[in-house]
C-alpha cells in the first residue's frame, strides 16, 4: 500500500499494519472451489456443461420462435407504400419479411423464412441466383411472371412456383396492378451453415423463353391442386406438392395444400416440423398450444416446432390452406417425429 509521506509516523505504522492484515485475510479466505474452477475454466475458453445441461439437453424441443399471425389487410398498405418509396433497383427484392416477434430476420420459424414480395407494373426484380431454395404462393395480381433459369412463367393467383437452388431468377410485371406473393425460403439454415452464396447476373433479366405453366415442372397450378383436393374424400384432406418423380420439391422445404369443409376440424397434431400456413380461401381458426388464432383469406401464420395445432373451418366456409414446412430436411436428418411416434422406432441401428 502506498502511504503518503506527510502522514504522522504513528498513523503510518497503523495503516501499514491494516494493510498487511487485509493482505493476509485475502490470502487465507478460501474461494468457493466450484466458482474458482469456473473462472479457471473460462480463463482457458471453456465452460462447464453441468451449469447448462438442461438447456443443451432439454427434455422436450424448445423452439425460440412463437406462434404468430400476419394479417394481410394490415400489411398490404405498407407493402404498397414500399412500392412508391423504394425502387426495385434499390430493393433488389421488395419484401416485407414476416419476422417472428420472438426473433430477428430471417426467422419466421426457427428454420423457415417467409416474406410478402411486391413487384409493381413494369418493374423487374433483377436476376440473381443463390444456394437458398424458394417456393412462392401467388396471392394477387395478373400480369406477373418469374423467369427461372431461362424459362419465363406467368404467375397466377393460387399457383405455387419453385425456384430450385442456383437457378437464375428474375421477377417482372407487365400489367397495370401490383403483383404480390408469399415467399418461402430455407434462409435460417444459413445462420448455422455459413454456406450461402449469391451471384448477380450482369443484366436485370436473364435471357428467357415463355413456357406455359401446364408444361413446367416448377409450377403447381391452383386449378389442378384444387381439383385434386376436391376429388379426395373426407372433410379434411391433405395433398402434397411433389415433383413428377414423387420426390419432395427440395431437400430442405416441402409443401402441401389442405381442404377443410365448413364447420369441420382437422385432427390435432404435435410434430417436430415447423410450418407456415397461408389461407387460400375461407375463414376459421387454429388452436396453437391452447391459444385460438382466427384467420381469413390471405392471412399467414406460423406454427413453431412441437406446438400442438388444430384447424377449425367456420360454418358455411369451405377452407383451403397452403402450407410449407421443414419436414423434408427433418426427415433426411432423422429428426422428424410426432407426438404419436414410437420412440423405439427412432433408435438407430448400427
Ligand atoms: O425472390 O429471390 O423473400 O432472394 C428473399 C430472398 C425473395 C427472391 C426473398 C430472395 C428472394
Amino acid at each position: 500500500m502506498h502511504v503518503s509521506r506527510n502522514i504522522h509516523p504513528n498513523l503510518r505504522l497503523e495503516l501499514s499494519i491494516m494493510s498487511s492484515t487485509i493482505q493476509t485475510k485475502t490470502m487465507v479466505v478460501p474461494k468457493d472451489p466450484a466458482e474458482e474452477l469456473i473462472s479457471n475454466l473460462e480463463s482457458v475458453h471453456t465452460k462447464p456443461l453441468w451449469a447448462q445441461m438442461a438447456k443443451l439437453n432439454p427434455p422436450l424441443p424448445n423452439p425460440s420462435t412463437i406462434p404468430h399471425i400476419w394479417r394481410y389487410d394490415e400489411i398490404r398498405p405498407h407493402l404498397l407504400r414500399a412500392g412508391e418509396v423504394i425502387s426495385e433497383k434499390q430493393a433488389e427484392r421488395r419484401v416485407a419479411m414476416l419476422v417472428n416477434p420472438a426473433r430477428n430476420a430471417p426467422h419466421t420459424t426457427d428454420t423457415i423464412y417467409a416474406g410478402l414480395q411486391l413487384v409493381m407494373p413494369n418493374e423487374t426484380a433483377p436476376a440473381h441466383r443463390h444456394t437458398a431454395f424458394a417456393m412462392r404462393f401467388i396471392i394477387e395480381g395478373t400480369g406477373g411472371f418469374t423467369a427461372v433459369h431461362g424459362r419465363r412463367i406467368k404467375m397466377q393467383r393460387g399457383d405455387v412456383i419453385l425456384t430450385p437452388k442456383w437457378n437464375w431468377h428474375d421477377h417482372g410485371n407487365d400489367d397495370l396492378g401490383p403483383m404480390i406473393w408469399l415467399d418461402g425460403l430455407d434462409l435460417p439454415n444459413f445462420v448455422h451453415y455459413p454456406v450461402h452464396f449469391v451471384e448477380h447476373y450482369k443484366e436485370a433479366r436473364y435471357p428467357a423463353v415463355d413456357v406455359d405453366t401446364s408444361a413446367s415442372p416448377i409450377v403447381f397450378p391452383w386449378a389442378k391442386m384444387q381439383d385434386k383436393l376436391d376429388r379426395s374424400e373426407g372433410d379434411y384432406v391433405i395433398e402434397p406438392y411433389l415433383k413428377a418423380d414423387g420426390s419432395q420439391v427440395s431437400k430442405t422445404l416441402g409443401g402441401r395444400a389442405e381442404r377443410l369443409n365448413a364447420g369441420k376440424s382437422s385432427p390435432a397434431v404435435r410434430e417436430t416440423a415447423s410450418s407456415v400456413y397461408h389461407v387460400i380461401e375461407g375463414s376459421g381458426s387454429t388452436t396453437i398450444d391452447g391459444k385460438k388464432v382466427e384467420w381469413k383469406k390471405s392471412d399467414t401464420f406460423c406454427i413453431p416446432a412441437w406446438h400442438k395445432f388444430q384447424h377449425f373451418a367456420n360454418d358455411g366456409e369451405r377452407v383451403y390452406l397452403y402450407r410449407f414446412d421443414d419436414k423434408p430436411m427433418l426427415n433426411a436428418l432423422g429428426f422428424y417425429r410426432t407426438e404419436d411416434t414410437d420412440i423405439e422406432s427412432l433408435a438407430s441401428l448400427l
